[in-house]
This record gives C-alpha cells, structure tokens and sequence, in this order.
C-alpha cells in the first residue's frame, strides 16, 4: 500500500465540493488516513510550491493558494500516487479528460480543484508538510 498527499484547494472548498471531492475518491478505493481544514499562510504556501518559484505564475498561485481554507488529505491505495494522478487529470482543468476531478471541479489551470503528490519521495515530503 501506498499513501500519497491531496490537497482540495480554496476553489473546492469555496464553491462546496469537498465532500463530492472525498466521496468520488473514496469511491476510487481511497481510505482517508489523514484530514484536516486550514488556511495557508503566505510563507507556507510559497514553501509548498518552492519548486515553481522562479515560474511566471508562482505569485499567482501562492495568493489563490492562500485565498481561503484548503483541506489537505492523506490517502491510501495500491498505487496511490499514480492512481491519483490519473483520477484528478491533467493540470489544466479545461483539458482535463471527461470524469476526472479536475474536470468536474477546476476551472482553468490555476484554479484546478485538487493537489495531488506527483511521485512517491514528493509524497512523503509532502505528507510531512502537513501531518
Ligand atoms: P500538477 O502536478 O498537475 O499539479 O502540476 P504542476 O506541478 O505543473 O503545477 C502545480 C500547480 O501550479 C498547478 F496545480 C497549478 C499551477 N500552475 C499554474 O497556475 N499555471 C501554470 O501554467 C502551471 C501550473
């Protein structure tokens, strides 16, 4: 079994899909190890994303990513990190593929509904982030 790391960002939680959200991976074979609500801070977030932070977009997304509560989630499945990535789909939610929570929940590629770890050593650093 793996555990990967999944944060519903301030747009989900915003617009009242979080529970959707927690329900379409539970449905996915996730069990929920881990939860919790809160707001990033600015120093946080920009820690968070540190590898973006020479990326034109890197100030936009600290201040979405900071714009209101988030609920950072540990999950666990066979594969968890891979499975994950193939459930959330593609960064940008207006190519994401038809199903997938990006496509169901973002709107565009900064407001993309869900962080999900991209590889099993980001997993663990990012876990640690926030449990
Ligand atoms: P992903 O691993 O799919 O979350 O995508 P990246 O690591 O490439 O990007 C991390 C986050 O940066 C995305 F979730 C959204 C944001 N981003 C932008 O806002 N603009 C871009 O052009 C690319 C990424």
């Amino acid at each position: 079994m793996e555990t990967t790391l999944a944060i519903l960002k301030p747009d989900s939680v915003g617009a009242g899909n979080a529970g959707k959200i927690l329900a379409h991976l539970e449905e996915e074979g996730f069990t929920l190890r881990g939860l919790k609500v809160l707001r990033l801070g600015e120093a946080q977030a920009r820690e968070f994303y540190a590898v973006h932070k020479e990326r034109p977009f890197y100030d936009s997304l600290v201040a979405f990513m900071t714009s209101g509560p988030v609920i950072p989630v540990a999950l666990e499945r066979e594969n968890a990190v891979s499975f994950l990535r193939e459930v959330m789909g593609a960064t940008d939610s207006e190519q994401a593929e038809p199903g997938t929570l990006r496509n169901l929940y973002g709107t565009n590629i900064e407001q993309n509904a869900i962080h999900g770890s991209d590889s099993l050593e980001n997993a663990a650093t990012e876990l640690r982030f926030f449990f």
